[in-house]
Formats: structure tokens, C-alpha cells, sequence
């Protein structure tokens, strides 16, 4: 068995993950970061969009974010539309200057990949049947396994950075987590395709068709979702299927903009509301999708992912630096608070944005109403944008 030691084991090397060892490195903390997969399959996964300037500013102060300010698109608003007629919503104008930066999270994964590579960071890739060993100890281990060998690193803590099914929050004795769920009855079909963006900005369209949202990777590359069943099978949406509910569910304003182009990928995300409680048990810390999942339609998991990321690493300076533990004692409780008022945001805009189907006539217009509300009110506009923004660390 080969054995390593170091400061902070880390499970998973998606953005919470490598950032997490990014920002401990330039702070003199070492970690190990182990991953389940390749590095091209990390690489090629297409996921989130939109980054909040608080996100931004954490990828600055990591010194990765170089190529996300040279590339990332400034967004200054978004527009929202309800049966084909549009509204804007000035981000910039009713939160005092705050906007969003259109990035793809596969762009933040390569360059964290590329950033932990270059500082000769221990990043492993390819690692099977991770395990976490005595988190009541003064000193946890991982052991996994690479080809044919074993393997043993021995920390002071490990952060549980692994998503959504990875084996950190397992970890944690059921009986003492608290789960709180929701799973909604729809999914959405993305698809990325090369072809001009319809709008300057984001379009979140509500429609009795269903959700759609019209969003972009570049000048050229397009990203857009519509709202489908959880189960759907993608057999059944040939490309042309997809265009026109496309073009059907756009503002009336915009169909003639919707361009067509080659679709380069395509797939169904599953929609659901989930949190864990608490995100620490013994010197094991849960950051990102590995503690809780929002529904897409706020932009927000990736977002909550760096503010965790943000809390814990301060709380392992203040250890390592202070001896102060009263951080990372605090880490959960304040991670939770940011956390829930996502899951709020998160569930408000799905709620008010899909068709939840047959069987829910009154609070389908009930949620219609407090849309049309929403968009016909500076207050309830302000409130949307100061979220979308993102609310502060
Ligand atoms: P990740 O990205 O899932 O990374 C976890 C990593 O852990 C690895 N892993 C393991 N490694 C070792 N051993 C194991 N047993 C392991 N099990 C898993 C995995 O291979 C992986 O590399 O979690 P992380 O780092 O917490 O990051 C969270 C974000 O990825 C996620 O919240 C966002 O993608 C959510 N999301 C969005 N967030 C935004 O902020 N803005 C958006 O616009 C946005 N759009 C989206 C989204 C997510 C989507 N999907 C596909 C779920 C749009 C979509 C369609
Ligand atoms: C995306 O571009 O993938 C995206 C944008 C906004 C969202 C979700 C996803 O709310």
C-alpha cells in the first residue's frame, strides 16, 4: 500500500474540489485531491453557465480567473417572457451595478485542471473505490484504489467535494443527518449547438408548452433548455423536434432570431430541491452538489459551490494559521444559511416558470400571477435581480 500524508484530503476534483486545493495552496495548505474519473471526462462535462461576480471574484483571488475575464461574457440583464412576450429585468440598474458573467463551468474546470497541474499540485485522477476511514480520529484517511494498487492518504481533515452521489455524505451516520427534499415532476432537455445566440442576454421563458431558456457559451455556441418529462428518452427528440418547440415557446419578438445549427450534445437533467444537515461530521466537511442540489433554473449550484468553498477554506486558514477551530466549528451553520436562501430562490423561479401539468389549475395561476406580479413591480423585480446576482459571502 502506498501512503501519503498531508493536511487536507479532498474527494473530487469538480470545481468545489479544485478550488477548494487552489485556494489552500496559495495559502501554504497541502492537500491531495482524488477523483473518480479521467481528467478528459471531467474536462468534457457540460453543465452550469452563469457565474456571480462573487464567484468571479473567488476564481480572481485564486488566481484563475485570467482566461474567464477575457473570454466570460458580461450579462447586465435578463429577459423573462410569459406566453411569448418578453420583459427585461436590468440586473446593473436595480442592484446598484451588479451583473453576471456567462462562463461555462467545463471553461472553470479546465482552468483550476490547469492551474493546480502548473503549481505541480497533487491532483489523481482515475481513482476507484474511494474510502474514508476513522473522521472521528485526529487523523482521517482515504484509501482508494489505482490499477492495481492500493492506496492510503493520511490527513487532518477531508472535505467531501464529490457531488451529488459521491460517497462523502454516506459517510455520515444517517442518524444524525437530516434530509430535506423535493423532486419536481420535469426535467429539461439542453442541447449545445453551434449557431449565434437569439438575444443579447438570457432568456427564461414561462409557457404553457413549458419552461424554456434561451442561453449561450460564446458568439457562436448556443446552450438552451426546454422543459421535459423526467423520464424523457432522447430517442423521441430528434434535433428538428427540439428547434421548434424552441421557436415555439420564444417571445414572438425574437422567433424570426432563433438560428439553427449543429447540435453537439444533448441530454436530460433531472429537476430536484435537496439539502443535508449538517455538513460536517467529526474532520469531515461536505462542500458543493455533495451536501445539496437546486434546480437549475436559478443558476445557483455551482455558485453555492464556490461559497462553500469560500467558508471552509477560511475556517482551515484560521486552523492552520491561528489554531483558531472556532471556523471550522461554524463552517456548517454558516454555509446553511447561504445555502437555504439559494434553495428558496431556486424553487421560486421553478416554480414560477414551469407547468407543473394537469391536476394543478388554481396554483398554476396562482404562480402565474405572482410572475406577472414580479415583472409589474420595482420591489418584487429588485428582490428577483439582487438573487440572481447572488447574495453576498
Ligand atoms: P461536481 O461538479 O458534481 O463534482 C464532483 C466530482 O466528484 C467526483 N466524484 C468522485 N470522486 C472520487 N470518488 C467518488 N466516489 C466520487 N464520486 C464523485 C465526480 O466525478 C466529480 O468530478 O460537484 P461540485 O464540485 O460540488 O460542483 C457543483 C456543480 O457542478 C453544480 O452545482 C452545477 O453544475 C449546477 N448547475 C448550475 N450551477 C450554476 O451555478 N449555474 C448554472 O447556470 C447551472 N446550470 C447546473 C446547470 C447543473 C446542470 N446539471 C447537468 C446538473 C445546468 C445543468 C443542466
Ligand atoms: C446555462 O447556460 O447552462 C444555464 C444558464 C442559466 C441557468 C441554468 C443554466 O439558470
Amino acid at each position: 500500500m502506498a501512503t501519503t500524508r498531508t493536511q487536507v484530503g479532498i474527494i473530487g476534483a469538480g470545481p468545489a474540489g479544485l478550488l477548494l486545493a487552489q485556494i489552500l495552496d496559495k495559502a501554504g495548505i497541502s492537500s491531495v485531491v482524488l477523483e473518480r474519473r479521467d481528467r478528459a471526462y471531467v474536462e468534457g462535462r457540460i453543465r452550469a453557465g452563469v457565474l456571480e461576480q462573487g464567484t468571479v471574484d473567488l476564481l480572481d483571488q485564486a488566481g484563475v480567473g485570467a482566461r474567464c475575464a477575457r473570454e466570460g461574457m458580461v450579462h447586465k440583464g435578463i429577459y423573462i417572457s410569459i406566453e411569448n412576450d418578453r420583459r427585461q429585468i436590468d440586473l446593473e440598474e436595480l442592484t446598484g451595478g451588479k451583473h453576471v458573467v456567462v462562463y461555462g463551468q467545463t471553461e472553470v474546470t479546465k482552468d483550476l485542471i490547469a492551474a493546480r497541474i502548473a503549481a505541480g499540485g497533487d491532483l489523481r485522477f482515475d481513482c476507484d473505490a474511494v474510502t474514508i476511514h476513522d473522521i472521528e480520529s485526529q487523523h482521517p484517511r482515504l484509501t482508494y484504489v489505482a490499477g492495481d494498487e492500493s492506496h492510503e492518504v493520511i490527513c487532518d481533515f477531508i472535505a467531501g467535494c464529490d457531488g451529488f452521489h459521491g460517497v462523502s455524505r454516506q459517510a455520515i451516520p444517517a442518524s444524525l443527518q437530516r434530509v430535506y427534499e423535493r423532486v419536481y415532476p420535469f426535467g429539461w432537455l439542453g442541447i449545445l449547438a453551434e449557431a449565434p445566440p437569439v438575444a443579447d442576454e438570457l432568456i427564461y421563458a414561462r409557457h404553457s408548452r413549458g419552461f424554456a431558456l434561451y442561453s449561450m457559451r460564446s458568439t457562436k455556441i448556443v446552450r438552451h433548455y426546454i422543459q421535459c418529462l423526467p423520464d424523457t428518452d432522447l430517442e423521441d427528440w430528434p434535433d428538428e423536434r427540439v428547434w421548434d418547440e424552441l421557436r415555439l415557446r420564444l417571445p414572438r419578438e425574437d422567433q424570426h432570431l432563433l438560428k439553427t445549427g449543429r447540435v453537439f450534445e444533448k441530454s436530460v437533467t433531472p429537476m430536484r430541491s435537496f439539502v443535508s444537515e449538517p455538513m460536517r461530521f467529526g474532520r469531515l466537511f461536505l462542500a458543493g452538489d455533495a451536501g445539496h442540489i437546486v434546480p437549475p433554473t436559478g443558476a445557483k449550484g455551482l455558485n453555492l459551490a464556490a461559497s462553500d468553498v469560500h467558508y471552509l477554506s477560511r475556517a482551515f486558514i484560521a486552523f492552520y494559521q491561528d489554531n483558531a477551530s472556532a471556523q471550522l466549528d461554524a463552517y456548517s451553520d454558516k454555509a446553511l444559511a447561504r445555502i437555504w436562501k439559494a434553495q428558496r430562490f431556486s424553487w421560486w423561479m421553478t416554480s414560477m416558470l414551469h407547468n407543473f401539468g394537469p391536476g394543478d389549475d388554481f396554483d398554476s395561476r396562482v404562480r402565474g400571477a405572482e410572475l406577472a406580479y414580479t415583472l409589474s413591480s420595482r420591489a418584487a423585480m429588485t428582490a428577483l435581480a439582487e438573487n440572481y446576482v447572488g447574495l453576498p459571502f
